[in-house]
């Protein structure tokens, strides 16, 4: 049964069904499926098909923006299920969080967001298309010991090198661990810019970002 639900919320992204999106979502979460498999074998297959359209010329930019649109508005439905569903009540660290300069991909930062602060994390989303000093600023601001970036364009993988360059411009790089991700993005890119690591997924990004606070500066 949930299987079911699961390629019908795959199809009304691929569709960039806003409407049957939400009102999938609403009968997974009446049906009390899992709200991280809702996403996982639900949402983000249907993307991937969107995105491998779109790569093959058979979608265009409105298509992107229609799915885009459905699965934030199931996003923010699932959002209070996926905060109940995490483990930690205790603060385990302040991360500061964004899709770097020159990016407007939202979807999958604000899905680690919502991870890292169901499982005991305080998180600043600096939200989309973030300036690298707006990075370094709310580093210093918050004395946060995270800082996760995101980028989804081969174009803007280079600003989270910036980023690291900045914050140790600013004297803040020992004081704060580097997380990087987004699809273009990958475990050697990581080590080649000088971050702490890389995460596939939220669920990875979450792991990491516990392993690295637990590591501690430097
Ligand atoms: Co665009 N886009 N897009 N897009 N878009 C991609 C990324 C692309 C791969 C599509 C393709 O060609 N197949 C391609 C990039 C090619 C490249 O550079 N390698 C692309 C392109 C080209 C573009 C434009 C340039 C198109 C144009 O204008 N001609 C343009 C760029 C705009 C800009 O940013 N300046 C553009 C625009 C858009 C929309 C705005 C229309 C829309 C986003 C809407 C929104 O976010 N509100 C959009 C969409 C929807 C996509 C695809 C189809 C889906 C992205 C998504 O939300 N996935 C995408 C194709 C694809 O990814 N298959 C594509 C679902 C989400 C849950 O996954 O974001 O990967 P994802 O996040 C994952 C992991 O990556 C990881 O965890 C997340 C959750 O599991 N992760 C992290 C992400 N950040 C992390 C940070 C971490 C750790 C893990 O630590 C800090």
């Amino acid at each position: 049964m949930s299987q079911e639900v699961y390629t019908q919320l795959s199809m009304a992204v691929i569709e960039g069904d806003e409407e049957l999106a939400v009102s999938l979502t609403k009968q997974a979460l009446d049906e009390g499926l899992n709200p991280l498999e809702v996403v996982n074998q639900g949402l983000t297959p249907g993307m991937e098909v969107v995105g491998d359209k779109f790569s093959c010329g058979e979608f265009f930019l409105p298509h992107l923006v229609m799915a885009g649109k459905a699965m934030q508005s199931a996003l923010i439905l699932l959002e209070p299920a996926l905060k109940a569903g995490g483990l930690s009540r205790e603060t385990l660290g302040t991360v500061v969080l964004g899709t770097v300069a020159g990016d407007i991909h939202e979807i999958g930062k604000s899905l680690v967001g919502i991870m890292l602060t169901a499982n005991g994390f305080v998180v600043h989303d600096l939200g989309v298309d973030v300036p690298v000093s707006k990075f370094v600023e709310k580093v210093r601001e918050t004395g946060a010991n995270l800082v996760g970036l995101s980028a989804l364009l081969t174009t803007t993988m280079g600003v989270q090198r910036r980023v690291i360059e900045e914050l140790i411009e600013a004297g803040l790089r020992n004081n704060v661990k580097v997380m990087v991700g987004g699809s273009p993005v990958s475990a050697q890119w990581a080590q080649e810019i000088g971050a702490d690591g890389y995460a596939e997924d939220a669920t990875g990004a979450l792991a990491l970002a516990r392993r690295l606070v637990v590591a501690g500066p430097g």
